[in-house]
């Protein structure tokens, strides 16, 4: 198998592109996804400066990569879990990549912010499943972190992971979903602006790149993704993509067109009354949850 762009050695085919590719090429390639993925949604303005969201994966690590390949000034966050030896091992690699390249990393510890409590005793504590915890403690350090530092916050969502969740959003029609999920998300008050450059990426072209590029990325998965509904939509859309190359892309690309057509009114936000992030309540859910923990750990409440 050759190379289709110089004709040396294929170490992965493509078949949703009908391409077979060398490992410089499939870089290359890769880039220019990224480059169209910016352009044509418009992902980062001139003089925008990122702030990636690394968890020490492949995609997050890669996007910081392709970010700095391509000129952008990219400073990294990690944000440790306190999910056991998971979120040391995942550090660690993160870590690892932001000194080799000279890169800032900034790490924020969920521990810091709830008494000494990580992921799993809060999601014991608040009786909630520990994804649903983590989603918004996540969500709400990501964005305090780019939107106080005036940054645009990345993610490495790829193609596979927004194809499972559209595909989820629409299994059962939950419109308020559909029209946010978008590559980018613009600024509001108290919000920083999100954005996807690996949308048009899979995750196998991710996991073919970040090898190519000598990346040391964490093989190991969070412990509790263990029999995720994603997972097994993922499963199924690789079955789809097999019998049908190109199926991943021509959902997500189709839904992006129509796209417009899903509105639901937007929730009517207000400054949390004690950290001032934007909030449907008095107090955010982060707030709330810190309030909770208090205490919990031998802290003084
Ligand atoms: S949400 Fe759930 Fe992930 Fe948090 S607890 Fe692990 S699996 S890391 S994307
Ligand atoms: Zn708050």
């Amino acid at each position: 198998m050759r190379c289709r762009m110089c004709g040396q050695r294929a170490v992965i085919r493509l078949r949703s592109h009908n391409i077979a590719l060398c490992e410089g090429c499939l870089q290359e390639f890769i880039r220019r996804r990224v480059k169209k993925a910016i352009k044509d949604y418009r992902l980062l303005q001139p003089g925008e400066r990122p702030l990636v969201a690394v968890s020490g994966g492949k995609d997050s690590l890669s996007v910081w990569d392709l970010l700095g390949e391509l000129g952008f000034e990219a400073g990294g966050l990690y944000i440790h879990l306190g999910i056991g030896d998971y979120s040391d091992r995942s550090e660690e690699a993160a870590r690892r990549f932001a000194e080799a390249r000279g890169l800032e990393l900034r790490v924020e510890r969920v521990a810091d912010h709830f008494s000494g409590l990580g992921i799993p005793e809060l999601a014991r504590l608040d009786r909630r499943p520990p994804c649903s915890i983590c989603g918004m403690v996540k969500r709400y350090l990501m964005n305090k972190a780019a939107y106080e530092g005036g940054r645009v916050l990345v993610t490495g969502h790829n193609l596979d992971d927004e194809v499972a969740t559209l595909f989820g959003n629409v299994l059962d029609w939950k419109e308020g979903y559909l029209s946010r999920q978008a590559p980018r998300l613009p600024a509001a008050p108290g919000l920083a602006p999100r954005t996807k450059p690996l949308v048009l990426c899979t995750e196998r072209e991710m996991a073919a790149y970040a090898i190519s590029r000598g990346i040391d990325y964490i093989l190991e998965e969070c412990p509790f993704s263990r029999g995720a509904t994603s997972l097994f939509y993922k499963d199924l859309w690789n079955q789809l993509e097999e019998r049908s190359p190109g199926a991943k892309l021509r959902f997500y690309q189709n839904f992006l067109r129509v796209r417009h057509l899903f509105r639901e009114e937007e929730p009517r936000l207000q400054p949390c009354q004690s950290c001032g992030f934007p909030t449907t309540t008095e107090l955010c859910n982060f707030c709330r949850l810190r309030d909770r923990a208090k205490g919990k750990k031998g802290n003084p409440p």
